[in-house]
């Protein structure tokens, strides 16, 4: 049986049901990206103008819309027309986990209103499988998509053997999910994306507990598909479009490889 990390994006998002992985890989292949920005800035003016400069090289946007100080209505407004006049989508790395009921109530209501604009949002599955049902009879009829978070990035994290195992249960049985944050592909009985964070071409870390590997660890190696960047791109002293170029490239390079290494 051919894997899914031996096909090309393009292969996969012509017979992927979900309409959010179906455009997420079509845009992958036609910008030739694998690269999401995490786009962990304190205002309105930040978000976009980093946006802005840095859409032309991403597949994905991924926000913390809580930490923006002066959210408003048009800022939502404004991320779309970039998402538009760039061609990626919005991932809001929202992090639920709460009781089904609950959650319904915070992704789709509340200021951030995210299941209105969030192409993409994830939650932990730790009040079990509820959550997962909450958020798709919100997510379902507006066309999102879900990941779950199988595993995290950063030292000494919980999330690991049958906590993990079940996340990919869970993700295999919910067709609202598309996938998972974690460090590799997790399963081949559907097509579940992985989307990596903590991923850096110079640093080891962070002084909190961050842990970084490269592209090629993640990608080619590990079978992820997307890698998520963000102080690696916008950190201090840094020029955000070169480093999403760099980025882009290695990204795109670990995936050729795979595909090179995988089927040869
Ligand atoms: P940075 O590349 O600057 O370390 O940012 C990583 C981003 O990915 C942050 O927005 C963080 O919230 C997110 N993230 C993570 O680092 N590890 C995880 O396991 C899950 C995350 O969402």
């Amino acid at each position: 049986m051919v894997s899914y990390s031996q096909m090309t994006y393009a292969q996969r998002g012509k017979q992927h049901t979900n309409p959010v992985a179906q455009e997420l890989f079509a845009i992958m292949e036609r910008k030739r990206s694998n690269l999401s920005l995490a786009a962990d800035v304190a205002t309105k003016a930040e978000l976009l103008a980093l946006a802005d400069k840095v859409g032309p090289y991403i597949c994905v946007l991924k926000t913390h819309i809580d930490v923006i100080s002066d959210f408003d209505a048009d800022l939502v407004a404004q991320l779309q027309v970039l998402a538009s006049k760039h061609d990626f989508l919005l991932f809001e790395d929202r992090k639920f986990a709460d009781i089904g009921n609950t959650v319904k109530l915070q992704y789709g209501g509340g200021i951030y209103r995210i299941a209105d604009w969030a192409h993409i949002t994830n939650c932990h599955v730790i009040p079990g499988e509820g959550i997962i049902q909450g958020l798709a009879e919100v997510g379902i009829p507006k066309g999102r998509g879900l990941l779950l978070l199988a595993e995290m990035s950063s030292k000494g994290m919980l999330a690991t053997g049958a906590y993990t195992d079940k996340n990919i249960e869970m993700a295999v049985r919910n067709d609202f999910v598309i996938g998972f944050i974690g460090s590799r592909r997790f399963t081949e009985e559907r097509d579940l994306i992985t989307m990596t964070p903590g991923v850096g071409l110079h640093a080891a870390g962070d002084a909190l507990g961050q842990q970084y590997r490269t592209p090629e660890m993640i990608v080619t190696e590990n079978g992820s598909d997307v890698i998520i960047v963000g102080r690696g791109i916008y950190g201090p002293g840094k020029d955000p479009v070169t480093e999403a170029q760099r980025y882009r490239d290695a990204g795109w390079a670990a995936y050729e490889k795979r595909l090179f290494v995988s089927n040869s």
